[in-house]
């Protein structure tokens, strides 16, 4: 299997609200180094560089203005002569009489363009951004050109980030962009996946009201699990999207018999589909020791999972997202796709 990575992800290394002190995030380099070494020891198969893409591909998924400012924010921010990174302070709740206009001044902007204050800004955020989302998009393309498999090396991650809001780590949401992609190079239908911890919120955004896109995510229950506002049973798709989102909350503590059993109904709403194209967001911060979540997936799981997966028999993109136990999410993630290549 192709792995497709870019070194520019170091230009983006963010900070983070942790108990009251603002520190060096979870979602740090290290983490897709690790993956990287992980890769190359496992003779998984070659890594390549994405190749660049037109913004315009990027707005497939995500509103134009949101891309641009995106691209403009540090710009915007450093202007006003602060060095430090960009947060979020305030943001438009549901009752303010003017929750969607753009405000001219940069901190009204990332108000309004985040859900939370995890997505910081700094000088190389955006060509980190970029890069990952291109390495998505290279991706789709080695997948559309025949290939079974490719595993997308993508930090930042992507799939807290909607069609018009940062958040959680996430900036360009690189699956959806990837998936979107391979519908606009003639796929009919295709199918998201997301087994990281948290809700593919985003995703589940982007994709809300289309029937061509279905979007299952097995994650830890909303009432006690971030993002919190997004992930129940009962978000089922609206309009044409009616019946193609698939919630799949588990409480915590979940283990592997709980977790398979979500998994198998997730493959049997993947297969009722037939996609063209499998998209997986893959995080691993299901493990069991991972320091910002509550399953307890063993490191032999993950290999179940590319297991099960390989046997839908779909071409399959996978895209990776979280997993903060840097120790281990390397043996993680590439269990998974060792499972999938049958080489567990
Ligand atoms: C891509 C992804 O996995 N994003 C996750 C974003 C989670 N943000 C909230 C983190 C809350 C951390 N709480 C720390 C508790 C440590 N004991
Ligand atoms: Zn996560």
């Amino acid at each position: 299997m192709l792995t497709i990575y870019s070194s520019d992800h170091h230009l983006h290394h963010g900070v983070e609200l942790k108990d009251g002190v603002i520190s060096d995030s979870f979602e740090a380099p290290q983490r897709a180094e690790t993956v990287l070494a992980r890769v190359k020891a496992s003779g998984l198969g070659d890594v390549i560089s994405p190749r660049s893409f037109d913004r315009s591909c990027y707005a497939e998924a995500h509103s134009r203005r949101y891309v641009d400012f995106l691209a403009g924010a540090w710009d915007e921010w450093s202007a006003t002569g602060r060095t430090c990174q960009a947060l979020p302070l305030v943001w438009p709740v549901r009752s303010m009489p003017s929750n969607a206009s753009l405000p001219e001044f940069i901190d009204g902007k990332l108000g309004l363009f985040s859900m939370d204050a995890g997505a910081p800004i700094n000088a190389g955020t955006w060509a980190a951004v970029s890069s990952s989302a291109n390495s998505a998009l290279t991706g789709a393309e080695v997948i559309a050109s025949g290939a079974r498999s490719a595993f997308a090396l993508c930090r930042p991650p992507g799939h807290h980030a909607g069609r018009e809001y940062m958040g959680g780590y996430c900036y360009l949401n690189n699956a959806a962009i990837a998936a979107q992609h391979v519908i606009r190079s003639g796929a009919k239908r295709v199918a998201v996946l997301d087994v990281d911890f948290h809700h593919g919120n985003g995703t589940q955004d982007i994709f809300y009201d289309r029937s061509d896109v279905l979007f299952v995510s097995i994650h830890g229950e909303p009432s006690v699990s971030y993002p919190y506002f997004s992930g129940y049973a009962d978000e089922r798709g609206i309009g044409y999207g009616a019946g193609f989102n698939l919630n799949l909350p588990l409480p915590k503590g979940t283990l592997w018999s709980t977790y398979d059993e979500a998994l198998g109904q997730a493959c049997s709403a993947i297969r009722k589909h037939a996609p063209d194209v499998l998209v997986v967001s893959l995080g691993v911060d299901t493990f069991e020791h991972d320091p910002i979540s509550h399953f307890r997936l063993r490191t032999q799981d993950y290999s179940r999972i590319g297991e099960t997966l390989q046997r839908l028999n779909i071409r399959t993109l996978f895209v990776m997202e979280g997993g903060y136990m840097v120790d281990e999410i390397g043996i993680n993630a590439v269990n998974v796709l060792l499972g999938f290549d049958g080489r567990a």
